[in-house]
């Protein structure tokens, strides 16, 4: 059950949590074109600080563009609201959850003039796949589904449709006894997990799948480089399963996942079947930044109570 705070801002103003409530004949609920975020905000010595603020608002501007959806409000007042919301739930660490979508109107696959709604949720969230997985490595499955050709649905969106495969392959992973469902490209390529993007380690050498059929993730964005500063090889490239079987390390990056091993793909151990040195090297430096430890990347943190911007009506 997800944690319940205690307001949710909905189109410019607070509601309480139970209030945040719409029409069953929303458009998006039938459709699956709502976009969204998820963004988190980590609790420093220096109060609550969200992680790569602009760059979630950003995507989600980009998703509402690539579906053709206008959000009524700018950038800039989806990131205040956002600043807002943890600061009306008095929370030090949260996940945030801003969910743009086609409200009540018209029915049928074209929605007309029905309204853009905007919502910004905020919630506590522990480690999205356990705290003994991020500890030390979760097993996961290849799916028998395949993520979206780049043709279908599209991929740089953040699209609530797109989570309908997702859904499919993290149910049959989770009912086969796995933690996380890994997704091949239509080329058979290794693509994504239902919720988080993927690295291998083989011979000191990382490699993280291009952007072509994958969420374009903030995650992902924030190892690549912390990796470069760190003198470690790193190349956007294709791979196969297999070649997944044989890495010596390998791991899974989002927002709710942060950076979580892997320890089986298939049922074949991934090298010692435990978090290898690079992983372990690139999760420590993660967390060390998005705590406030270490202050090589503030560039990447938005601390909540340092200003306190006005909301728009
Ligand atoms: N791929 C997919 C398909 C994906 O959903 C996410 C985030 C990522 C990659 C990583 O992107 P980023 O968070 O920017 O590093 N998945 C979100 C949804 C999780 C959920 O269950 O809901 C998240 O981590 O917030």
């Amino acid at each position: 059950m997800v944690q319940a705070t205690e307001k949710i801002w909905m189109n410019g103003e607070f509601v309480q949590w139970d209030e945040a409530k719409t029409h069953v004949l929303t458009h998006s609920l039938h459709y699956g074109t709502g976009v969204f975020e998820g963004i988190r905000c980590y609790k420093t010595a220096a109060g609550p600080a969200v992680f790569r603020l602009q760059e979630h608002v950003d995507r989600l501007f980009d998703s509402a563009h690539i579906c053709q959806m206008e959000i009524p409000f700018t950038p800039t007042d989806v990131s205040d609201a956002i600043l807002q919301t943890i600061r009306a739930n008095k929370i030090e660490e949260c996940y945030i959850r801003p969910f743009a979508y086609i409200g009540y109107g018209a029915m049928g696959i074209f929605p007309l003039d029905n309204p853009i709604q905007v919502v910004i949720a905020v919630w506590p969230w522990g480690s999205y796949l356990g705290e003994e997985g991020l500890k030390n490595g979760i097993r996961v499955k290849t799916s028998s589904y395949t993520r979206h050709h780049v043709n279908a649905t599209m991929v740089r969106s953040k699209t609530t449709a797109n989570y309908a495969n997702s859904l499919l392959a993290k149910r049959e992973a989770i009912k086969d006894g796995y933690d996380e469902a890994l997704l091949l490209d239509t080329d058979g390529y290794v693509a994504e997990g239902s919720g988080e993007n993927i690295f291998v380690i083989r011979k000191g050498l990382i490699k993280t799948p291009p952007l072509t059929s994958i969420l374009e993730g903030l995650t992902r964005d924030a190892i690549i480089q912390l990796a470069e500063e760190r003198g470690m090889r790193l190349v956007e490239e294709r791979f196969t399963r297999d070649e997944l079987y044989i890495s010596d390390e390998a791991f899974f990056s989002g927002t709710a996942a942060e950076i979580t091993p892997i320890r089986e793909v298939d049922n074949r151990r991934i090298g010692p079947g435990m978090p290898g040195p690079i992983t372990k090297e690139l999760q420590a430096a993660f967390f060390d930044i998005v705590y406030g430890r270490d202050n090589r990347h503030t560039d990447w943190l938005t601390y909540v109570h340092e200003k306190q911007p006005a909301m728009k009506k």
